[in-house]
């Protein structure tokens, strides 16, 4: 044992009063980045102001895993294929309550504190909403003191990033790394087998009982890279756990000595190719079979890991699932329930019936989506390629849950099929959702209409056999990072008028209710918007070249472009716009900008041709002089957790105008509407609960009802008929179509045209009039400042439930049964 504890290395280099942290700075540029001040670059400044922060966090992240070893605290294993952290550095300096002190600091060294912050790249480690709300919950587990590890990816190319050519997405490599990630602690001892292929052997072990061997064919390396999450006002700093592969040998010796070097080098770039990139949704998934392998690669070093850390304390693997509840984000790391089986049964001889035990005990499941492209299947084929002993144990988990079943359910052997893990036909399947409910002890929908949709049409089946196991619980968004660190003239506000409690008890913000009337807030809320406007026309200025006028109302719609979300129905009322101002020009409604932002699947014909068309429209209404003043549309690309930070922030308004039914929560609608945007929307997702919270008189609501769209689907829909009864759809739709928007071409626009005549699988027709009507009542709203004042104070006065903080409270106290613990 030697004779330095804990307590005596505390450092002395980690003074929080500016003084220090300007010497930890200058420490760190010439001793990390080797570098005189006289020749710093503006990245090798960010480096060491990143490197001086990160010294502050590290003590903090020691002294929690020391304290929830020492209380042998429950821990939540987050595990996620995707976390979309965002920019690190400003909220790791608001976390740790030095923004006073480092603002002074890098002032002292002649430094511009927002050009440092600019130089971050930030991890992309995922393709939207799940990824940040996974990053959100990292944030809220950290600062409810709860004991959390998020286990994922550590992709070496994130999402990519989007330029936009001639109106087009073009795809970049987000090459993150390349400048180095000093947020980041490698921990190459920190390092687990992976095997893949081959076959499984029977044989008899040492008490004659009937074991399985699986002999695989191949084998990569997980390494582990921790990144510090620090929870905001405490001392707890979880782990965020990314495994990178690496090859398991260099070279293969053999074929480097028959000399095939370039086969040899092959091995090693094809295991090193497993965490190369992540993989953007809306692709079909069919041959994937890099992308099980990415699944399996990152749960089954996740498991193992916690299976190293559980055995330190030296309790017996049967007790497992008392120390740990794993959260399974979506489906893609489910294939940790025959993983933990495999482990618990093959490596540690428990019987089944234990480990089984043990596994349903241990996960719990979110679902993410109700859209059936997106609920994961796997080819019986391809699974028994890569994970030859998974398949077998997935099929004794089926066959006992379907004995189970049958158990329950008399004589219904229809019912069976549909309940099975396996999914028969020409190409039989893994139903990966299937085997997430069978193995977990809870699953949960991310908003009420999504988790009855859940209930009643996904999962009915389930939910008749296990009615008390399908719950909710709604998505939330951290306010420290879109409120508090986004919205720094809100915040400053608030501060002086309702304290600062708000940033971790969001529901004080209720206090603005006796405000709302309050002309003088009013007016000092205008100024906050104005202020965040003329942020958001700066950005969109160098992003694109497009002078836009904080004067006029700001309509943001930022999000994934997929037709579900309907780009292209607010596309139509732009349209709409036009034709009604070029044949009267008099018409008198208050000049709009509309915001586009969103990145499509690189092989999403129909989304990349949305972006090009609001594009194209783009390009004319802004040429056209009889629109200036009255009409602008941008396209802000490469929309991020960076971007968003000034963008929703100067949002007027907020489109959440997803087919009802289709979008399983959303929380961009969250983060608009808690930095004072007016939704617009549909009784979709969250949007539902954000309008019964907010009140319907301060929410701008069109278009159908889940049940109304199911109605139609069953009696026929027939897009065509919307169309001829209504001059200005037909008109708008036609305009499209004519090739005025993309230079006399009339091919261009004929998909996107004929997709929403000839069947127009997200109902945008019908819900056009609706829409269109009630933007014209958000233009006759926006007339009256003060009343529009008025609405968005309450708005935010009424997001209290959206916080995190409260989603995780919900998981805490509903599904994990976990509590929270101290760190000094
Ligand atoms: N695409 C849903 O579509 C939801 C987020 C987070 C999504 C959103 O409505 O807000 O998850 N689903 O719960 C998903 O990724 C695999 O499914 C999303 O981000």
């Amino acid at each position: 044992m030697s004779e330095v504890t804990s307590s005596k290395i505390q450092s002395t280099r980690v003074g929080m009063d500016a003084a220090a942290i300007k010497q930890s700075i200058l420490e760190h540029l010439v001793h990390t980045q080797s570098r005189f001040p006289d020749v710093a670059s503006e990245s090798d400044w960010y480096n060491a102001l990143a490197h001086a922060v990160r010294d502050r966090m590290l003590e903090r992240m020691m002294v929690t895993a020391k304290t929830y070893k020492a209380n042998k605290s429950r821990t939540v294993c987050y595990l996620s294929a995707e976390f979309l952290p965002g920019p690190h550095l400003a909220n790791n300096i608001l976390a740790l309550g030095i923004w006073q002190e480092v603002q002074e600091a890098v002032a002292q060294l002649g430094l511009d504190f927002e050009s440092l912050l600019e130089e971050e790249v930030e991890p992309g480690l995922g393709n939207g909403g799940l990824g940040r709300l996974a990053a959100c919950y990292m944030d809220s587990m950290a600062t409810l003191k709860i004991p959390a590890i998020g286990y994922g990816i550590r992709y070496e190319f994130g999402i990519f990033r989007q330029e936009i050519e001639d109106g087009w997405q073009v795809e970049k490599t987000d090459k993150w790394l390349s400048y180095g990630n000093p947020w980041e602690i490698p921990r190459p001892r920190l390092r687990f087998n992976v095997h893949f292929g081959g076959h499984t052997e029977q044989f008899k072990d040492i008490d004659g009982i009937l074991r399985v061997k699986w002999i695989p064919e191949w084998r990569v390396i997980g390494v582990a890279h921790d990144t510090p999450v620090m929870g905001y006002g405490v001392k707890n700093t979880n782990l965020l756990r990314l495994w990178s592969s690496e090859a398991a040998e260099s070279f293969n010796f053999q074929a480097f000595n028959t000399g095939d070097y370039y086969g040899a080098v092959n091995e090693k770039v094809t295991s090193e190719n497993l965490t190369k990139v992540l993989y953007p949704n809306d692709e079909p998934e069919a041959g994937k079979r890099l992308r099980l392998e990415q699944q399996y690669f990152f749960v089954s070093c996740s498991l193992q890991d916690m299976v190293r850390i559980y055995l330190q304390s030296g309790d017996p693997l049967d007790q497992f699932h008392h120390k740990y509840t794993a959260q399974l984000n979506d489906t893609h790391p489910a294939i940790a329930i025959p993983e933990l089986m495999r482990l618990l049964v093959d490596r540690n001889q428990m019987d089944w019936d234990t480990a089984w035990h043990v596994t349903r005990n241990t996960f719990a499941y979110t679902n993410h989506t109700l859209l059936p492209e997106a609920l994961e299947k796997w080819p019986l084929d391809l699974f028994k390629k890569v994970l030859p002993r998974h398949l077998e144990i997935i099929y004794e988990i089926n066959s006992r849950f379907l004995d189970e079943a049958r158990m329950k359910i008399h004589g219904l052997n229809g019912h069976l099929e549909k309940l099975s893990i396996i999914e028969e036909g020409a190409r039989p399947q893994v139903r990966m959702a299937h085997l997430a409910v069978v193995g977990s002890y809870k699953v949960n929908g991310v908003a009420e209409l999504h988790s009855e949709l859940l209930r009643q049409n996904v999962l009915p089946d389930f939910h008749a056999l296990w009615p008390d196991k399908i719950t909710n619980v709604t998505n939330g968004v951290t306010p420290r990072r879109f409120m508090l660190l986004s919205n720094q003239p809100l915040a400053h506000l608030l501060r002086e008028r309702i304290g600062c409690g708000w940033v971790t008890d969001l529901d004080s913000l209720h206090k603005l209710e006796a405000l709302a009337d309050d002309p003088d807030f009013q007016q000092q809320w205008q100024k906050v918007k104005r202020r965040n406007k003329e942020r958001l026309a700066r950005h969109a200025l160098a992003a694109t070249g497009q002078k836009i006028d904080p004067d006029s109302l700001f309509d943001v719609q930022v999000k994934r472009v997929h037709e579900y979300k309907r780009q292209h129905l607010n596309l139509l009322h732009i349209i709409t716009l036009y034709n009604r101002l070029k044949d009267n020009p008099g018409l008198d409604i208050p000049p709009r900008t509309f915001v586009f932002g969103g990145k499509a699947a690189p092989g999403y014909f129909m989304a990349k041709l949305i972006i090009k068309a609001i594009n194209s429209v783009a390009e004319v209404i802004n040429r056209d002089p009889d629109m200036d003043g009255r009409l602008r549309v941008v396209f802000f690309p490469n929309f991020n957790v960076k971007t968003a930070h000034c963008i929703y922030p100067g949002a007027d308004v907020s489109e959440q105008i997803s087919l009802a039914g289709k979008e399983a929560s959303g929380t961009g609608n969250m983060k608009f509407a808690l930095n004072g945007a007016l939704t617009v929307g549909t009784l979709d997702g969250a949007n539902i609960e954000i309008r019964e919270e907010v009140g319907k008189e301060n929410f701008f609501l069109f278009g159908m009802t889940e049940a109304e769209v199911s109605a139609l689907q069953q009696q026929g829909y027939h897009p065509q008929d919307y169309c001829q009864n209504d001059p200005e759809l037909k008109s708008a739709l036609d305009f499209l179509a004519s090739g005025y928007f993309s230079h006399g071409d009339a091919t261009l626009f004929r998909p996107l045209v004929d997709n929403l005549l000839n069947g127009d699988p997200y109902k945008v027709l019908v819900d056009y009039r609706s829409y269109v009507d009630c933007q014209a009542r958000i233009s006759e709203a926006y007339r009256d400042r003060q009343e529009w004042t008025r609405m968005s104070i309450l708005n935010v006065a009424r997001m209290g439930k959206f916080s995190s903080d409260r989603s995780i409270q919900e998981y805490t106290n509903n599904i994990w049964k976990i509590a929270s613990v101290d760190v000094f």
